[in-house]
């Protein structure tokens, strides 16, 4: 009974996915879901990255922000001046497609060229819901160490780019940056790796790149 009810669920997330990918397909709006334990962050590397992708793109960002309670991560968004929408779990830790199908209203319909959904920071739960987005980037940071790709595989394995962020600790902290990028690789052959640090914008404008030409990709697709 208990795993009907399960696959009940999974096949109406997949389904509601599949919508939301119909409809950002025809807006032709890049949608990019976001996903790292918390305080990799997710949130600074947007507050720098949308910024860079306005002024050097021409590219406006929409941000759909995932967390258990609370706004801080909605009001960082909102100070960028970006339209956000902030979704709160209440204990759930994962977004599905049903939140991001629910969160896509209170956005513009209109003048969007991505969007960016913040999941709630968690390395297992996000890495089994399809939300309709194009492209998944998980960021790992250097403090959470060097064996996370291999402890929590299924989330690297969907990757399609990785962010190692915080290298400015790389000096205090142990972590083979190698190690990382061959585990990651093994479970994602064509995963992107970049590495950065969101909080002195180092490795900032290749993520910008990296995405912008995502969403001029998705503008051009027949
Ligand atoms: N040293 C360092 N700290 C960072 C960097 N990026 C984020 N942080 C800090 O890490 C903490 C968590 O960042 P946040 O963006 O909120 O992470 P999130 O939970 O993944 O959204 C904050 O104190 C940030 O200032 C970085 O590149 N280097
Ligand atoms: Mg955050």
């Amino acid at each position: 009974m208990k795993i009907r009810i399960v696959q009940s669920i999974l096949a109406d997330n997949t389904r509601l996915a599949a919508r939301t990918r119909e409809l950002l397909g025809a807006r032709r709006v890049l949608a990019v879901n976001m996903m790292s334990s918390p305080g990799a962050g997710k949130t600074t590397v947007l507050e720098r990255t949308l910024p860079y992708l306005k002024e050097r793109h021409g590219l406006s960002a929409g941000v759909i922000e995932g967390d258990v309670e609370g706004s801080e991560d909605g009001l960082r968004i909102e100070r960028l001046g970006v339209p956000v929408v902030q979704l709160n779990t209440r204990g759930a830790c994962h977004l599905d497609a049903s939140m991001v199908a629910a969160a896509l209203e209170d956005l513009p319909a209109e003048g969007l060229d991505l969007i960016v959904i913040e999941n709630v920071g968690n390395l297992v739960c996000p890495a089994g819901f399809d939300l309709g987005e194009d492209l998944r980037v998980v960021v790992l940071s250097i403090p959470e160490g060097d064996d996370k790709p291999s402890k929590y595989p299924a989330i690297f394995k969907k990757a399609d780019a990785l962010l190692i962020n915080k290298i400015d600790l790389a000096h205090h902290v142990r972590f083979q940056r190698e190690r990382v990028h061959a585990v990651s690789r093994r479970l994602a052959p064509a995963v992107r790796i970049m590495e950065l640090a969101a909080a002195t914008g180092e490795g900032v404008a290749a993520f910008g790149d990296y995405l912008a030409q995502a969403a001029h990709a998705k503008k051009e697709r027949r």
